[in-house]
């Protein structure tokens, strides 16, 4: 069949519309979500007393030993970072797994701790994984479990009795953005409790604004540099598991290539990958600031582009400094651990953008992971 010229024409042009208009549109989640982080934490730093204060009581009557934090990706990085920070804060021995190896290890995660709470933390709140540990954790007799989400009624939240819920950041895109951020700051938000810190965590709204602002023409001149192919984030103590999850969204937006070591540890091998071709950022603690800015240093003579993350510029310190990232949360150093974050989420979606794939569809991916029982 041979269609009319002008049906011809306007078939191409309406496929070319649509793809125009595809194209238009990709990453428009995403970058959205990155955007929003400033009024979606106020959201959320907004409806924290009536979920916390139930969590004040249940602390108070049960002393807990032992705090398990788990999550399957991106809240499995959450949970490092959480059980970092709940140790060093409140002191109580606090551990962080994966889901998947509650499941299948259990012997390996249960201690003779009596009184332990679980923290189960996931976007969706119906990852199969997540949900059998929490049931796991009850088999074994254990009864108190907190979950961290962004739907206040899933699979999860009906699973356990305890739940802080970040109701404003669930997202259409499938990497997670705001979400993790936000629940970030319920994690926060209860470490604060639990070790009565006192501190006000207001000051993380102003902070992040200020930062995307500041620096997202920094992530996006990064992000388009045809010439770094490599992406190494390096952080220690509670920072390691947000450069993990920053390590995850290179990954997932824009398959390029991405890894995460504790700082120190990227001189015991992991730095032979070094060369012109890579930018090393590094999520510089307070504690640890000299020995973390000697490795970005050493990095540097090896031929390697360094991002550095800091809260203040030193006076003595070396890094270059249209490199450099200051945070200036006017936060304690372990309140201030999520505002590394979200620049480093716009330089994944700027590094998708120029590599042409589009962030808010990430490769093989799909939002949540459902599988048969892991027991089965
Ligand atoms: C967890 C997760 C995400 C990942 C992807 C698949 O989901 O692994 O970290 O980006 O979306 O699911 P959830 O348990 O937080 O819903």
């Amino acid at each position: 069949m041979t269609l009319p010229i002008k049906m011809v024409k306007s078939i191409i042009i309406n496929q070319y519309q649509s793809k125009r208009s595809l194209m238009d549109n990709h990453g428009l989640h995403t970058f959205n979500e990155i955007m929003s982080q400033p009024s979606v934490w106020q959201a959320t730093l907004e409806e924290l007393s009536p979920q916390l204060d139930p969590l004040a009581q249940l602390w108070a009557e049960e002393q807990f030993e032992q705090v398990i934090f788990t999550g399957c990706g991106s809240p499995y990085y959450l949970a490092l970072t959480g059980a970092a920070l709940f140790q060093s804060l409140t002191k109580i021995p606090s551990q962080a797994y994966p889901a998947s190896e509650i499941v299948l290890f259990p012997d390996m995660v249960f201690t003779p701790y009596k009184k332990i709470l679980l923290i189960a933390i996931s976007r969706s709140g119906e990852t199969t994984e997540t949900i059998e540990a929490v049931e796991e954790f009850q088999r074994r007799g254990y009864s108190h479990v907190l979950s961290i989400t962004c739907h206040a009624d899933t699979r999860l939240t009906r699973t356990t009795q305890h739940a802080l819920v970040a109701r404003h950041a669930h997202e259409h895109s499938i990497a997670q953005t705001r979400s993790f951020s936000s629940m970030a700051v319920l994690v926060l938000a209860l470490a604060e409790l639990v070790s009565r810190a006192n501190t006000d965590l207001t000051p993380l709204v102003p902070a992040v604004d200020q930062l995307l602002t500041t620096y997202q023409g920094l992530a996006r001149h990064y992000g388009e540099a045809t010439h770094i192919e490599r992406f190494f984030f390096l952080g220690s103590g509670p920072q390691h598991g947000i450069a993990r999850e920053a390590m995850l969204k290179m990954k997932e937006m824009s398959l390029a290539y991405s890894e995460a070591y504790h700082t120190l540890e990227f001189r015991h091998g992991p730095m032979s990958m070094v060369n012109e071709h890579t930018l090393v950022i590094g999520l510089v603690s307070e504690e640890a600031a000299q020995q973390e800015l000697a490795v970005l240093a050493d990095m540097r003579r090896h031929g390697a582009h360094t991002l550095t993350i800091v809260d203040q510029l030193t006076e003595d310190a070396d890094e270059p400094p249209n490199q450099t990232i200051v945070l200036n949360s006017q936060l304690p150093a372990w309140a201030r651990v999520i505002l590394y974050l979200p620049v480093l989420q716009l330089l994944s979606y700027y590094k998708a953008m120029a590599s042409g794939l589009d962030p808010d569809r990430p490769t093989n991916l799909d939002a949540v992971v459902l599988l048969k029982s892991l027991r089965s």
